[in-house]
């Protein structure tokens, strides 16, 4: 049997230089680490990161989540059985004793969960894919190539503007498509605005000083045209609206405008029919407003993928009302929106269930930690979106689906559907 001999936890930082938690867990001579991403848009319901607050890095030190690790977790898990993921994150769970865990942290609780599942691919001597799942296919990536909202300085309301290559046989060859128009862009931005323009956002897009959703989605067709691709047939393009970031006193700010959310589904009908290329619309409306994404479920069917990421913070009971009242058909699926391994999995599970898609997300606030890109594999979901070609912390998870297709040979396969 294999079992765990040691767990060690430390502050690290994160992409936008905030601290974060690394977990390592040792078996034997196999060692599994995980460095734990953070959001800044962050759903209202998602499990709780523990912040120490006070005066070290202006409050947002993670030193208590380290200890609650080394100090309260560590000593508890010692001897467990490696391949047991289920029982350690259901011990964990109840360690902490709270529906989100407040006490110990998820920071903490998922930093464990994913090293020692990391511990026991090693063990087996199988890539952290192989070892999650049987699947063979890799996703479709969404690179978020202009930055808006909360991770970027300007005015452009929408947070992310999504390339998505969907006419292409392999992976590899769609992440050359997208980084060839992320560099067209850069040359286009820069030439229609200045050098400011080619500024980029927490995710390695650019932060245009654009006002308006119509002007930057203009600049993404521009740039893939010419590129020399066509749009609708090789690339789509997906927008993360994080609405619930520009809703105050009940109406969205956007666009020098402020709408009423009947307004505001309005301007989604139309910016449809202006952008037919626009085929994913992620949290279009307030995290809590089910009823306005179902509206948009019910007008477009499976013909657009309507996701829900703040709305549904991976969480079985919030994607269950979101299945009652049928207000998404995509999940935008993050580990530590929920804390373990186990409930992520359930979560994928029962959005599986409905036939619903699945995107697989990393946080605006990053490591080089490429984790997720394994994940996306093995249990074969949809899509991953995981910032702009550039950029370390966002590239390393693109670097592992090139290595994974590599090692996979004439088995990969690449998801190229709609
Ligand atoms: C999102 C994410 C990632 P954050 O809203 O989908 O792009 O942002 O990590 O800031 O919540
Ligand atoms: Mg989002």
């Amino acid at each position: 049997m294999s079992v765990i001999d040691k767990v060690v936890a430390r502050e690290i930082l994160d992409s936008r230089g905030n601290p974060s938690v690394e977990v390592d867990v040792f078996s034997g001579k196999n060692q599994g680490r995980f460095m734990v991403p953070s959001g800044a848009s962050t759903g209202q319901f998602e499990a709780v990161e523990l912040r120490d607050n006070g005066d070290r890095f202006l409050g947002k030190g993670v030193l208590t989540a380290v200890k609650n690790i080394n100090e309260v977790i560590a000593p508890k898990i010692i001897g467990r059985d490696i391949f047991d993921q289920e029982g350690l994150d259901n011990f964990m769970i109840e360690l902490d004793g709270t529906d989100n865990k407040a006490n110990l942290g998820a920071n903490a609780i998922l930093g464990v969960s994913i090293a020692n599942l990391r511990a026991a691919a090693k063990a087996r001597g199988q890539w952290d894919f192989e070892y999650i799942g049987d699947s063979k296919r890799l996703p479709c990536p969404m690179l978020n190539v202009i930055n808006g909202g909360k991770h970027a300085g300007g005015d452009l309301a929408i947070q992310e503007f999504m390339l998505m290559p969907i006419g292409f046989d392999k992976f590899s060859d769609a992440l050359r498509a997208s980084a060839e128009i992320y560099q067209q862009l850069k040359k286009y931005l820069k030439k229609k605005y200045g050098g400011i323009a080619v500024n980029v956002g927490d995710e390695g897009g650019f932060a245009p000083p654009i006002q308006n959703t119509r002007e930057a989605l203009q600049a993404l067709m521009s740039a893939i045209e010419e590129t020399g691709y066509k749009p609708l047939e090789q690339f789509h393009i997906g927008i993360d609206a994080a609405a619930s970031e520009f809703l105050h006193d009940g109406k969205y700010h956007i666009d020098g405008k402020q709408l009423t959310p009947e307004e505001f589904s309005q301007y989604y009908y139309e910016l449809v029919e202006e952008y037919p290329i626009l085929l994913s619309l992620e949290d279009p409306f307030d995290e809590n407003d089910f009823d306005a994404f179902a509206s948009l479920v019910s007008k477009y069917g499976s013909s657009r993928a309507v996701v829900g990421d703040d709305l549904t913070v991976t969480n079985v009971e919030r994607i269950n009302t979101a299945i009652d009242k049928q207000s998404m058909n995509y999940l935008l699926l993050k580990v530590n929106q929920i804390g373990t391994f186990t409930e992520a999995k359930k979560a994928f599970d029962l959005t599986k269930s409905q036939n619903w898609g699945v995107v697989i997300s990393h946080r605006s606030g990053e490591t080089e930690d490429s984790f997720i890109a394994d994940l996306a594999v093995g249990w074969g979901a949809d899509r991953i979106k995981t910032g702009a070609p550039a950029r370390s912390e966002r590239v390393a998870k693109y670097n592992q689906l090139l290595r994974i297709e590599e090692y996979l040979g004439d088995e990969a396969s690449y998801n190229n559907k709609i």
